[in-house]
């Protein structure tokens, strides 16, 4: 079986991005991420967390296609900065707020931290692979993914290899424990995470307040990820009627990735 992460190993792109309006004479970290797709800044809400996290803070960084499995972790997302490498998003989040400061989250408290801690579980655990088994088994979502994997690889190969990743995929959500409810059971659970989202959101524009924190980036990653995801499903669905996530997404969205960055 072609390993899942090897897919990544074709995607080539790269974009130099300079948030928020800093001039930089040149950009000092790398972010290695799938393309965008869908209006999303990447294919992976992994991606996505660390790109929102970088736009929120204004830190400088361009993005790069790369091979995963040369990085520590096997995974996207990773990036690289002054030579070293970080791997995981949240790793890559702590290693970023301690080199570089940590203005959105250092006011915090206790219980606000505890919060932020079981959502970004709750996205990063559970509703990832929900979102996964949408994108992967559903016909729908799998012939969207398709579409924009099958540019990046060889013609005669291709179909082939993403039937691979596909079967690696539809492992890793059995493995998980997900798979192995019907449909109605998958879509049901994500909804709970969903309604679980909605209510501790309240009518708060961020998720802990007034002012967007660390957390947001990680919610906004997965919110985005169903509601700018094409395919009808009943989790889209359900985004769709918890008007406060809905707003939420937007918010964020148009907040940190209205106008494509300088040098995109
Ligand atoms: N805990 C990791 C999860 C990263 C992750 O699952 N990335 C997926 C893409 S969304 C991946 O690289 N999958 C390929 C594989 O599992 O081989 C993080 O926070 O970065």
């Amino acid at each position: 079986m072609v390993a899942v992460a090897g897919v990544f190993a074709a995607l080539a792109h790269s974009r130099l991005t300079l948030a928020l309006g800093a001039v930089y004479a040149s950009a000092v970290i790398t972010l290695y991420q799938p393309p965008p797709a869908w209006g999303i800044s990447s294919l992976s809400p992994f991606c996505t967390k660390v790109e929102t996290y970088l736009r929120m803070v204004g830190l400088p960084f361009r993005t790069s296609g790369g091979d995963p499995r040369k990085n520590p972790k096997g995974k996207v997302p990773w990036i690289e900065e002054d030579g070293r490498m970080i791997a995981d998003s949240s790793d890559i989040l702590d290693y970023l707020k301690a080199r570089h400061g940590d203005p959105l989250d250092a006011d915090l408290g206790a219980e606000q931290r505890a919060l932020a801690h079981l959502a970004r579980r709750l996205v990063e655990e559970h509703l990832y692979w929900v979102l996964v088994y949408g994108r992967w088994a559903e016909a729908e979502g799998f012939a969207l993914t398709r579409s924009v994997f099958i540019p990046l690889f060889p013609k005669l190969i291709g179909g082939l290899i993403i039937r691979q990743i596909r079967k690696g995929m539809l492992a890793q959500v059995h493995s998980h424990g997900v798979g192995r409810h019907d449909r109605a059971d998958i879509y049901r659970r994500g909804a709970e995470d969903l309604a679980a989202l909605s209510a501790l959101l309240g009518d708060r524009p961020y998720f802990l307040g007034e002012q967007p924190t660390s957390v947001d980036a990680s919610i906004y990653a997965f919110t985005s990820a169903v509601w700018l995801h094409p395919a009808d499903n009943p989790l889209k669905r359900e985004l769709g009627k918890t008007t406060n996530l809905v707003a939420y997404t937007e918010r964020m969205h148009s907040r940190y990735f209205a106008a494509p960055a300088p040098g995109t």
